[in-house]
Formats: structure tokens, C-alpha cells, sequence
């Protein structure tokens, strides 16, 4: 296509695990028939396009992150999330906010891990990757 594949959608409630993870992500409901990746992870970014009926604080910003897509299998049974975290970014407030995610290259499978510490380990490191890979291409 030449440019990353992107989804757009209202950013809404997930579990709230993200947070204790130390990874809050934006989820990113999408509306029907929009094509989702495959599940993995991938590097990319995260835009804000408006803010629904509030100020556009967000509005055109674009962050590097660290995207999810899947069942998170590690916690099994939820339906199938995009997610995004914006890279040191813990501080945003995406709630109701239409955002765009950008989706650049996909780094691994969705994994079902034996443990929360093994996933925050592999977040980690999914993160760092996707730190450099973002930084490689603006
Ligand atoms: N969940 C998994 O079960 N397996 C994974 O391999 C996995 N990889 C992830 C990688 C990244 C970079 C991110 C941001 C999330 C990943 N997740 C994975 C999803 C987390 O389980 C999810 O973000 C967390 O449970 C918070 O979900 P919540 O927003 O619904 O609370």
C-alpha cells in the first residue's frame, strides 16, 4: 500500500489490566467490517483524531506504541482486542476519544503465557523493540 494499515475507532473500557501491567493500552473499537491484522503484536503508532464532543486535546497527535491484537489468550476468553500502548506514555486519558492506530511490523504471535510476570517480560521487550523500530521509521 505504501503507507501502514490503520484502524480507527472509539477508544473504550477493557479490563483495566493494562494499568497494573504497567502497560496501559487504548482499545480500539472499531466499526463492523473493518479489517483487523492478524493477531500478533506489532510496532506502530497511536493517533488521536478528535476527542467526540470535547476539546481536541489529542487531536493529531501520533505516538510511537507497542499494538495488540488478539484474545489475550494469557487471560483467556475475552473477544478479540486491538490495543494499543502509546511508549512512555502512562499518563494519557483516551477514554471516548476517536483515535487511529497505524500498524507497522508485526513482531511475534499473541502467546498464552504460564505467567503475568512472563508476559510483563515479553511486554517489555516487545516494547523496546518497538521503540527502535519506530524510531527507524517517523
Ligand atoms: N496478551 C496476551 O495474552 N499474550 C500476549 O502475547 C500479549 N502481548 C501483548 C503485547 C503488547 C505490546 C501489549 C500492549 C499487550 C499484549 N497483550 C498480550 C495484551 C495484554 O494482555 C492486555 O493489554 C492486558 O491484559 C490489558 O488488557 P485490558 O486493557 O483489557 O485490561
Amino acid at each position: 500500500l505504501g503507507r501502514p494499515h490503520r484502524v480507527e475507532g472509539v477508544v473504550v473500557r477493557g479490563y483495566q489490566r493494562g494499568r497494573q501491567l504497567g502497560f496501559p493500552t487504548a482499545n480500539v473499537e472499531s466499526p463492523e467490517h473493518t479489517a483487523i491484522p492478524a493477531d500478533g503484536v506489532y510496532a506502530g503508532w497511536l493517533q488521536g483524531v478528535s476527542n467526540g464532543n470535547l476539546p481536541a486535546v489529542y487531536g493529531g497527535e501520533r505516538w510511537p506504541a507497542a499494538i495488540s491484537v488478539g484474545t489475550n489468550p494469557t487471560f483467556e476468553g475475552v473477544p478479540r482486542t486491538v490495543e494499543a500502548y502509546a511508549l512512555d506514555r502512562d499518563d494519557l486519558d483516551l477514554y471516548g476519544a476517536h483515535v487511529a492506530v497505524d500498524f507497522g511490523r508485526r513482531l511475534r504471535a499473541n502467546l498464552r503465557f504460564d505467567s503475568v510476570e512472563a508476559l510483563i517480560e515479553q511486554m517489555r521487550a516487545d516494547v523496546d523493540e518497538a521503540r527502535r523500530i519506530t524510531r527507524e521509521t517517523p
